[in-house]
């Protein structure tokens, strides 16, 4: 997968590509991220990407041309790809968003600055993506959350196994983690998880990933489609219910 980052602060961005499980995904090719300065897609010697706004009013907005030039450069080079503006206004993004824009094949975000980006840019724009109900100063941030989410659904970047575990992937959160020591500060490791019983582990977490999303998050709760396991490990759990109860 190609992913293209537009933006006027190439240096902030530049770093999601050079930590952790992206940063591997990276070396091993299964992920090319290029960073575009905006300024190099600029003509004028001082490489200006803002300009006042038609109808007056408080604070600058970004020029078209650059995005212009750019998105002439980038699909004479690269072909064709799926455009993703950041933006309060667009889709919330979440695990299933992440999961269909990882199905691309080039995707292309555009950080936005300042009060916004002319609107005849729009004519690009294929999607328009927010990372939540709070204003930032930039698309920046967003699009580093998007590059990162998206990134963990590319096959090979993280294990298949730890996807499907993960917060969310079934509309349940992950289960408790523990490791070394066996005890802390008087504090044990449930004893299931040394047990060596597999079957019981599984039972376990899934319990704890059931509890911990009816009390945390019952608006995903609710969504939760049960299967076989969620059915045993509720009839255990109500179990355990009656037991302390008595
Ligand atoms: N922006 N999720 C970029 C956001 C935002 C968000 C405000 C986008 C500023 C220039 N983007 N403009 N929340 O707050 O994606």
């Amino acid at each position: 997968m190609r992913i293209g980052i537009v933006t006027i602060f190439p240096d902030f961005v530049k770093v999601v590509r050079e930590y952790g499980v992206i940063a591997q995904a990276v070396e091993n090719g299964l992920l090319h991220i290029d960073i575009f300065n905006l300024r190099d897609f600029t003509t004028d010697k001082h490489k200006v990407v803002d300009d006042y706004p038609y109808g007056g009013g408080p604070g600058m907005v970004m020029k078209p041309e650059p995005f212009f030039r750019f998105f002439e450069f980038f699909q004479s080079n690269y072909g064709k790809a799926y455009v993703i503006l950041t933006s309060p206004q667009g889709r919330r993004l979440d695990n299933k968003v992440a999961m269909e824009l990882a199905s691309k094949e080039q995707i292309v975000i555009i950080c936005g600055r300042y009060e916004g980006i002319d609107e005849r840019v729009m004519k690009f724009v294929d999607d328009e993506i927010s990372i939540g109900d709070y204003v930032l100063t930039g698309g920046e941030l967003p699009a580093m959350v998007i590059v990162d989410a998206v990134s963990r659904f590319i096959p090979g970047v993280v294990e298949e196994e730890s996807v499907k575990n993960d917060s969310f992937y079934n509309n349940l959160l992950d289960h408790p983690h523990y490791t070394r020591p066996r005890e802390i500060d008087g504090m044990a490791v449930p004893e299931v998880l040394i047990s060596g019983n597999h079957e019981e582990i599984e039972l376990w977490r899934r319990k704890e990933s059931l509890k911990k999303t009816m009390l945390k998050r019952p608006d995903i709760f609710m969504k939760h489609e049960f299967d076989e396991l969620d059915k045993k490990a509720l009839i255990s759990l109500f179990r355990e219910l009656i037991k302390d109860a008595r």
